[in-house]
């Protein structure tokens, strides 16, 4: 029998192999606060990476263009009915390769370019592809944004009413990338019917705290609920959309062929586990933890005094504003970094900085807490979030900390990663 050439990574590509490695470090040493991350479990992550990326599948099952769809279509359609179970929805599409995607399959599916839309201005919160300007939503489409209140940094319902009644909105999204509330989908609903338009939610954020059952869910409230599969939910990157019955033909078409080719069926199986790992009910657990460790850190940075957006949290994001403090968000979250604290400074409600040079650093509490970490590590990270705030050029404390927060890691070996 012929030798095949078909060393291990490590041998093929030592280059790569090195940085993979170095990641994985990485993610095993530092305390990893980006709220949009988190650690996939290993069985996600073999899913990820099996010979399923060498399949294409362009179609639905049953009904693909191409032959040897025989493991493909169960894949999808376990992944399927275990996103339907998990979140009740009449009709779901798997295959968007992320969430920003998802959304534009949605603007497929409802609008035509220069058709009106409302959604939560990127300052105060939103998605870029929720008709910012520098998105193709935003410039294919009459884009208008509501903001929040200046007094509390809510949502402000009445500039979203009087906004959907002036520009009459063909469809309106909620949801955010940096909002710590919960939101609340029927007054969205009640807006929307006011003027006829589409909702459509974007739950990327928050789908693994709806599916843990700690936050509402807009499923049944909402036309079309968008999310991606990485972030609280805790799967491979991905995209899912959900929606009503009578909108899932269009869905379907926007989705393949309008905007993308063939599933990424590797992707569609790991969405499969984690959907198996959500119905579990340790994720109700972890949900609950999540929210529960945002609230203690929310609280312990306010008793450093810390200015937080909202003044707390109801999820896993806590928005501090470091105006006060005289700190730009980027120099604390670059000391932070240092610290072995990984966060992603962020603009704030009403900012008098530019937003790549905000005045704020969000934090999130999706990946801490698949790791294991508890209120007594929150209170931990809320003093060293307040030491290198406090001296974010003093590099003898940053190292001193680092090595702090290295050995508190060091006792919570997160899913997926094995380090020697
Ligand atoms: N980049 C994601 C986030 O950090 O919120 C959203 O796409």
């Amino acid at each position: 029998m012929a030798t095949l050439n078909d060393p291990p990574l490590a041998a093929r590509d030592p280059e790569i192999w090195n940085l993979i490695k170095g990641e994985e470090r990485r993610e095993f040493d530092k305390i990893r606060l980006i709220a949009s991350e988190n650690y996939a479990s290993r069985a996600v992550l073999e899913a990820t990476g099996s010979i399923l990326t060498n399949k294409y599948s362009e179609g639905y099952a049953g009904k693909r263009y191409y032959q040897g769809q025989e493991f493909i279509d169960p894949i999808e359609t376990l992944a399927i009915d275990r996103m339907k179970q998990l979140f009740g929805a009449e009709h779901v599409n798997v295959q968007p390769y992320s969430g920003s995607p998802a959304n534009l399959a949605v603007y497929l599916a409802f609008l035509k370019a220069g058709d009106p839309v409302l959604g939560l201005a990127l300052p105060a919160g939103g998605h870029l592809t929720h008709g910012w300007n520098v998105s193709i939503s935003g410039m294919y489409f009459n884009s208008r944004g509501y903001g929040v209140r200046r007094e509390d940094h809510r949502i402000d319902f009445d500039e979203v009413r009087r906004l959907a009644h002036e520009h009459k909105p063909k469809l309106i999204w909620c949801g955010h990338s940096a909002y710590p509330r919960t939101l609340d989908f029927a007054r969205f609903r009640e807006i929307a019917d006011e003027v006829g338009a589409i909702l459509a939610a974007d739950i990327a954020h928050i789908a693994g705290l709806i599916a843990g059952g700690v936050h509402p869910s807009p499923i049944g409230i909402a036309d079309v609920v968008t999310s991606t599969t990485h972030k609280t939910f805790r799967g491979p990157r991905g995209g899912v959309i959900f929606c009503k019955a009578e909108h899932a033909k269009a869905i379907d078409k926007a989705v393949f062929p309008g905007i993308q080719g063939g599933p990424h069926n590797h992707t569609t199986a790991a969405i499969a586990v984690a959907a198996k790992e959500a119905l579990a009910p340790e994720f109700k657990t972890y949900a609950k933890n999540v929210v529960e460790n945002a609230r203690t850190l929310a609280e312990e940075l306010l008793s450093h005094d810390f200015t937080l957006v909202t003044g707390g949290t109801d999820n896993h994001i806590v928005l501090i504003d470091l105006t006060r403090n005289n700190v730009p968000g980027k120099v604390a979250a670059q000391a932070l970094d240092r610290a072995g604290i990984v966060c992603n400074s962020n603009s704030v409600p009403f900012d008098q900085r530019k937003p790549f040079d905000p005045s704020g650093i969000r934090i999130g509490t999706g990946s801490v807490t698949s790791r294991g970490f508890g209120p007594s590590e929150m209170k931990r990270l809320a003093g060293w979030v307040r030491e290198v705030v406090s001296a974010p050029e003093d590099e003898k404390l940053l190292a001193r900390v680092a090595a702090e927060v290295r050995e508190c890691c060091a006792a919570f070996p997160p899913p997926g990663i094995v380090v020697s």
